[in-house]
């Protein structure tokens, strides 16, 4: 027995002293599994003297109480210890500053219409949003496109398979459909900017056939062009961040407006660096005009009673000037670098001087 209680003394101190839950498997196996001391003791009292069986058997039984209870508490320490461990290392600082967790960033697209909706906002427009599936009906008739004339051939026009016969549908080329909806809807007055997504079967280094723009619309019995001008003047200036803007409006043709005018915005160029605001050279940066009789009918309106104006901006364009973005083609590429370097963090206030980040 003497010669067990010291195999029993030895076990107790490698399980004293055990450093991974590993090792101390290996010593619960050889003490109490199936091939253990403490088992093949007790399979041995078949073979000793009853007289002596039942002191021998006692003298085991504590030996495995013994063991067992060692096993257990080691087993409690290297536990808290691994835990220990693991929560060192994942420890969080929460007292580093917030830059360095990685953030997602504002795409500039987003950003402008968030600037530019901010700024109509600021002069009573509410914003409107509509499908970007549309019937040819609003997206073309509505807005004063003859069918079969070629002013929907300007449009590049993506038509869906399988409309239902009677009702054509495209991707709209435009947003101005959500404002006729808005117009039939809420009626007159009424003062509207439509931001979102357009689709136009185009594709080359200035277009994509998905863009973006927004288009704006007021109505009401006495809103004229001279309206349309400050409206324009004061957006341009808000956006710019610039007292003076000189504007040009050029006649032109759309078919939804008559009178109809592009605007130029003043601006030159040095050393390859479009300066806005200037007076050497004009850039065309938005469409305008008078809303069509024909447009104030379809919007469910009487046009001898209602007048009014609409314009539209093309956001890509506003983003490449603003922020001196120069290749349109990489906006949707959805490459990480393009967007950490142009885009926005979310809470942060672009200027002109800061629009970039470093
Ligand atoms: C209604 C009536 C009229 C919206 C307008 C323009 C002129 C225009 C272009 C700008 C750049 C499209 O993205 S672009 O190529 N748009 O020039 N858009 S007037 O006229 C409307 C809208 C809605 C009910």
């Amino acid at each position: 027995m003497s010669e067990i209680a010291s195999k029993v003394t030895r076990l107790l101190e490698a399980i004293e002293t055990a450093d991974d839950a590993a090792s101390l498997e290996q010593y619960r196996l050889g003490a109490l599994g199936r091939k253990g001391l403490v088992t093949l003791a007790l399979k041995s009292l078949g073979g000793i003297p009853a007289e002596e069986r039942r002191e021998i058997g006692q003298t085991i039984n504590q030996h495995k109480a013994a063991l067992q209870a060692a096993l257990e508490q080691k087993h409690a320490v290297l536990h808290a210890q691994e835990r220990d461990a693991q929560m060192a290392h994942e420890a969080l600082d929460v007292s580093l500053p917030a830059q360095s967790t990685p953030m997602g960033m504002l795409h500039p697209i987003s950003q402008i219409i968030d600037e530019v909706s901010a700024i109509f906002a600021t002069m009573g427009f509410a914003i409107a949003e509509g499908p970007d599936i549309e019937s040819d009906a609003l997206n073309f008739t509505a807005l004063n496109f003859p069918h079969d004339h070629p002013a929907r051939e300007m449009h590049d026009t993506f038509y869906m398979a399988n409309s239902p016969e009677d009702q054509l549908m495209v991707l709209r080329t435009h947003t101005s459909p959500v404002q006729v909806r808005a117009l039939r809807a809420e009626g007159a007055p009424i003062r509207v900017i439509a931001p979102g997504r357009t689709y136009r079967s185009d594709h080359d280094m200035t277009h994509s056939p998905m863009f973006h723009q927004i288009e704006g619309l007021v109505i009401d019995e006495e809103t004229h062009f001279a309206h349309l001008k400050g409206c324009l003047s004061d957006f341009c200036r808000a956006f710019f961040e610039l007292n003076d803007v000189p504007l040009r409006f050029r006649p032109s043709f759309f078919p939804f407006t008559e009178p109809s005018a592009e605007v130029d915005i003043g601006c030159s160029h040095d050393r390859g660096c479009l300066i806005i605001g200037a007076r050497a050279d004009w850039m065309e940066i938005l469409g305008c005009g008078m809303v069509h009789p024909n447009v104030i009918k379809s919007g469910g309106l009487d046009p001898e009673r209602y007048q009014g104006f609409a314009f539209g901006l093309g956001i890509e364009r506003l983003a490449m000037l603003k922020y001196g973005m120069p290749d349109l083609r990489l906006f949707f590429d959805g490459d990480p670098h393009w967007t950490r370097h142009y885009g926005f963090a979310p809470l942060e206030f672009p200027t002109l001087s800061r629009g970039l980040r470093p």
